[in-house]
């Protein structure tokens, strides 16, 4: 699509990506309900743009809420939570849901979150209008987070990124990749990434998960991914990129040293949960290589960074530590 959330780059701005200057784009209390509104995933729809949000109530409930934009970055988020339809009783029961991501591939958008279902694991539906969502069947047994699927069949199959976990705060983890025939049945798991060295890159040495869909390009599949340190403070979520063989994912070609951004503003660094930059979705033109980044601050409101996919192509090559 050719029309994109943008603003050119600051002339002071030393980052590959830069923050848009209005941030945040959603504050926390959007909802009448929401205690904050955070790590949310968008995709072009219709003549505007449509998403899903991850949207923790005053009780401190994580939900899933469907919301519509004429411009990627005014959003009208529905007041009601999303209430999946499921054929299974038993996995359709809802227990929680967060951190969602949204893909359209062939016929419809397919939504991926963490599903409660005796721990995280990925929760799977389907929708075409954002108005009814069709629950499918959990994608993997529990502990897992962070399942990106890519924009198009691999193989002749699904595939999705994924990041196995704890039932806490996990305190490892790795990204694998899996392919699925039917969006039910999932296997032919391969390892992707593991965090990297403390002396390497220390900003992704304690765990790393997929973030918003994978954009494919003639040098592979461009991959943004949160990394996160173990500090003394706690955890710094911070994101990076990495590049991805096109027609076998699970081949890492380049991966950034340095991060793209990291919690260093005010709204990053302050709320529910300070020093967390998390990002669930990109919107890109390819007419132009520009790329709209959504990301969780604090895990409290939503912001935008932008940058090209070219430039981010560069420096991750320029700055690759495989
Ligand atoms: C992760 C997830 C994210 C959250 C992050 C920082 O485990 O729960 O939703 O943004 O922790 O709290």
């Amino acid at each position: 699509m050719s029309f994109i959330p943008w603003e050119n780059k600051p002339a002071n701005e030393k980052g590959i990506v830069w923050r848009y200057s209005a941030n945040p784009i959603i504050p926390r209390d959007a909802l009448s309900t929401s205690n904050s509104i955070f790590n949310s995933a968008v995709v072009p729809f219709g003549k505007g743009f449509a998403g899903v949000f991850r949207c923790d109530d005053t009780n401190r409930r994580m939900r899933l809420h469907a919301g519509f934009s004429d411009d990627g970055i005014r959003w009208n988020i529905e007041e009601d939570d999303i209430r999946l339809v499921c054929e299974d009783a038993e996995t359709g029961e809802w227990v929680y849901g967060y951190d969602p991501r949204v893909v359209w591939i062939d016929d419809r958008y397919y939504v991926t979150w963490c599903n409660g279902y005796h721990g995280p694991t990925i929760g799977c539906a389907w929708t075409t209008d954002f108005k009814v969502f069709h629950q499918l069947e959990n994608a993997f047994l529990p502990f897992n987070r962070n399942g990106v699927l890519f924009p198009r069949k691999i193989n002749g199959n699904f595939a999705m990124l994924s990041r196995p976990s704890d039932n806490g705060h996990t305190p490892f983890g790795d990204i694998f990749y899996s392919e699925s025939p039917d969006m039910e049945f999932w296997g032919r798991h391969r390892h992707v990434m593991s965090p990297a060295k403390f002396e390497l890159s220390a900003w992704q040495c304690t765990k790393i998960g997929a973030g918003p869909i994978p954009i494919e390009t003639p040098e592979g599949w461009l991959l943004l991914y949160h990394g996160v340190l173990a500090s003394c403070n706690g955890f710094v979520y911070s994101f990076g990129s990495a590049l991805l063989d096109r027609e076998q994912p699970w081949k890492v070609l380049a991966r950034s040293g340095p991060y793209l951004l990291s919690p260093q503003k005010d709204y990053e660094c302050t709320g529910d949960v300070p020093n967390v930059t998390f990002p669930c979705a990109t919107l890109h033109d390819p007419d132009t290589g520009r790329m709209a980044i959504y990301y969780g601050c604090a895990d409290t409101v939503t912001s935008l960074a932008f940058g090209y996919i070219d430039e981010i192509i560069a420096f991750t090559k320029k700055n690759n530590i495989i």
